[in-house]
This record gives structure tokens, sequence and C-alpha cells, in this order.
């Protein structure tokens, strides 16, 4: 399998799965800049969407969307437990949870890169960021993870967005429930590893 990346954006999360889960993958950069990737192709023509994450599976063909490649990779090695079985109501549950993520976290916090989003739209958007960390702190008190005890999948996703409160300067020290889960993560071999073959530690 060969995930195309960028340092720190939220193809870590896939990234972060592929370590945990122990598969062999390999790594392709893109610029997300000029659509180019590291090897000189046409970005586009591998995901016309442009955007990353972007799996390759062996048989060639690609998949994209965060959710579901990380459903993908974690559903390749089911004895790691980082994706309930499909059918169970604990599937639904963390399909609701990425979901949430996706449509509600990645895409607030993500809008805050854009420089064009600047005075009252930025404070409206800064205030709809509040908003979805006192959501998410609600749930992490007394868990040590989203979905409860377990490190799942929705974790990787949600701590490869959070995680951009330090390029962003949003500071989080309000919620410590999201602090003390971004260093939980963070200290996963697999977030390590990840996050040293993305050039992000040090
Ligand atoms: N809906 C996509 C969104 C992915 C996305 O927003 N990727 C960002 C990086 S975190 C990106 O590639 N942005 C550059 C672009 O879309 O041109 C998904 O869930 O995978």
């Amino acid at each position: 399998m060969k995930l195309y990346f960028a340092p720190g954006a939220c193809s870590l999360a896939p990234h972060i799965i592929l370590e945990e889960t122990g598969q062999t993958h390999e790594l392709e950069q893109v610029d997300l800049g000029t659509k180019k990737t590291a090897s000189g192709e046409e970005y586009t023509k591998i995901n016309p969407k442009g955007s990353v994450p972007a799996i390759q599976l062996d048989d060639g063909q690609i998949l994209t969307e965060v959710a579901v490649v990380l459903q993908y990779i974690a559903d390749q090695k089911p004895e790691a437990g980082l994706s309930p079985q499909a059918g169970t109501m604990e599937r639904y549950r963390l399909l609701e949870t990425l979901n949430y993520i996706s449509s509600e976290v990645h895409k607030t916090f993500g809008a805050l890169f854009n420089p064009d989003v600047k005075g009252d739209w930025r404070e409206a958007q800064l205030g709809a960021v509040a908003a979805r960390c006192d959501h998410l702190s609600r749930r992490l008190d007394g868990n040590a993870h989203i979905l409860g005890d377990a490190f799942s999948i929705a974790d990787a996703y949600l701590f490869a967005v959070l995680n951009w409160s330090n390029m962003l300067n949003i500071d989080l020290t309000n919620w410590p429930a999201l602090t003390g889960f971004l260093d939980r993560v963070s200290s996963r071999p697999g977030a390590q590893a990840a996050m040293k073959a993305e050039g992000l530690l040090g």
C-alpha cells in the first residue's frame, strides 16, 4: 500500500494507523501547492480532488477520504482492534464519530489555514472551533479516548486535526481534556513513528 501525504496534514491520521497496525507501506509526499508528488507525478491524475490523503492499494486502485481510508487500513488488521466489526452497533458509533470529526472538526479547524479568513469571519470561525472543543472536551472528560477507554482510528483522526492548534496558534489550555488527549496520543509509538517519518519531530 502507498500513502500519499503532506507533512502534518490530515493524512497523518492514516499514517499513524499504518504504523499502529504494523502494515508495510510506501510513502509519497505531495506538494499541495504545486500538486506534484515527490517523484514528479501530477497528483491530480492520481486523486482528481487534489487533496491528501489517498492510498494506492496493491491492485492499483486509489482510495480517498480520511474516514474511509482509515477504515480500509484498520480492516486489513482486525486483530489490532482499532475499528469494530462492520454491522455492529460499536461500528456505527465509530462512524458517527468519524463523520463528526470530518464534517464538524476537520473542516472548522482547516478553514483557519485560509489567509482570506480574517476579521469578523475569523472570529466567527474561532467561535465555531471553541464550540467543537467544548463538545469534544465533554466527551473526553473521564475517557482516555474519544470512544471510551480504547484507542481507535477516530483518535488518530482527531489527533491529526487537533494537533493543528499548534500551527494555528489556537490556545487549548481552556480544554485540559484536549491537551491531555493530544499528549496521550502523541506519545504512542505509532504516532511518534508517523510524525518522525513526516519530519514533524524537532
Ligand atoms: N474530504 C477530504 C478532505 C481532505 C483535505 O481537506 N485534505 C487537505 C489537507 S488536510 C488538503 O489536501 N488540502 C489541499 C487541497 O484540497 O487542495 C477527506 O476527508 O479526505
